[in-house]
């Protein structure tokens, strides 16, 4: 791979490769666990930021002790601290013998029994790639890699056989959550997850003055979403659709035209959950989370229509009501048009909401503006089945807030 000579600029880059062998012939039964010390964490030399070198990252025991207790499987843990732990480059120069010797090393497990399609890799920023030479070395036969933000910058332009890409595996997926700084801006895999619109995440800090936490959060998360999704408290169901603000826009509701039904899933479903003969590659999907652990959140789609015609912009307020818990969405129906629709999200199931207000905020228009409007509401939980949509009629004054219990039969 091309290095180029130019330093690179302040960044931080971890390779980190995680394999799973499915329980499957020769290791059936067996569990062969190896943990390996001095994980390889490279801060690129700053004049206000330390190095680090050879730092085991916290997460690591976390991830490798969510897969042993998501699957029965042997997972070993790829150390790569002398390559990884120099300048950007250095390291992206790098990866192509590290990718050999892994391709080696999954050579003489064959010998043994091991079957190339048993075998799944999880790789972390230029980890991913690594996953994807690897994967390239074997002819596209390994049954899955799972590319955790994949890393960007020197590969958002590289060939397919430089980076990852879905004739790696079987199986590829990428969880996009920086693709803005650190991590690749396109589609990587069979099934692309972006995170939140995979560019900034809730909870992250915004200003570089929070320092090393500024720096990697958002690329980060990818792994602390994908030990969530692998502890199975909340599943963590995905939605294609052509962007994130289509998306939260209440345009893509289903996977039926995608995946003809199943919605991708992150976490150790063969193929994501998506259940086809063939899958399609590059499918950009979306899911909003919570800021912290376990993450996922529900998706409801709001909608709401007006019985006539208006000549200004309406505006409705949309509050979910869960216990003590409330969760907020605003709807505008735009001017001489009836329908107004978005997204709500929230981390209870919509059969456990109890209520739900509307609210008509006041605004300094015109009196006639100021009439009450005749709408009717309806939510339904994603992926949308009509048949199960709960709608009511209202009318809605302004700056009067209207509260009706909400009755959502559970599946
Ligand atoms: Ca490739
Ligand atoms: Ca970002």
């Amino acid at each position: 791979m091309a290095v180029g000579p130019r330093r690179w600029p302040l960044s931080v880059f971890t390779v980190h490769l995680v394999f799973i062998f499915a329980a499957a012939g020769y290791y059936h039964s067996v569990l062969i666990r190896f943990q390996l010390f001095g994980w390889s964490c490279t801060l690129l030399q700053n004049q206000n930021l330390p190095i680090a070198l050879g730092t085991k990252p916290s997460w690591i025991n976390g991830l490798i002790k969510a897969l042993l207790q998501a699957a029965q499987a042997n997972v070993i843990a790829v150390d790569w601290v002398h390559g990884a732990t120099a300048a950007y480059p250095t390291a992206v120069g790098n990866i192509m013998q590290l990718g050999l010797e892994i391709f080696s090393f999954i050579h003489k497990l064959q010998a043994f029994g091991m079957a190339e399609a048993s075998v799944h890799i999880i790789g972390v920023s230029l980890g991913a790639h690594v996953a994807g030479l690897v994967g390239h070395f074997c002819d596209g036969r390994l049954g899955r890699i799972t590319g955790l933000d994949p890393a960007g910058p020197k590969f958002t332009r590289a060939s397919r056989e430089e980076r990852l890409d879905p004739g790696d595996a079987l199986f590829v997926e990428a969880i996009h959550t920086d693709s803005d700084n650190f991590g690749i801006r396109i589609p990587v895999g069979h099934i692309d997850f972006y995170i939140n619109g995979g560019k900034d995440q809730p909870g992250c800090p915004r200003f570089i003055s929070s320092g090393y936490s500024y720096l990697i959060c958002d690329h980060m998360r990818a792994v602390h979403f994908y030990t969530s999704a692998l502890e199975e408290s909340c599943a963590m169901v995905a939605f294609p659709c052509f962007s994130y603000q289509d998306f939260l826009a209440g345009h893509c509701l289903d996977c039926l035209n995608t995946f003809q039904q199943f919605c991708p899933t992150i976490g150790l479903l063969n193929n994501g959950g998506v259940n086809m003969d063939k899958i399609p590659t590059e499918v950009k999907v979306y899911l909003a989370t919570a800021v912290a652990p376990p993450y996922c959140v529900y998706h409801s789609l709001v909608e709401f229509r007006l019985q006539q015609k208006t000549t200004s912009d309406i505006n409705i307020e949309i509050t979910f009501l869960s216990g003590n818990t409330s969760y907020r969405t605003s709807i505008v129906i735009p001017k001489h048009e009836t329908l107004g629709k978005g997204l709500m999200t929230h981390s209870v199931p919509l059969c456990k909401v109890e209520g739900v207000m509307l609210y008509r905020p006041k605004t300094w228009l015109r009196k006639k503006e100021e009439l009450p409007i005749s709408v009717q509401f309806c939510t339904a939980s994603l992926p949308v089945d009509k048949r199960k949509m709960f709608c009511l009629s209202q009318i809605l004054e302004k700056n009067i807030p209207l509260s009706h219990r909400l009755t959502v039969a559970c599946d």
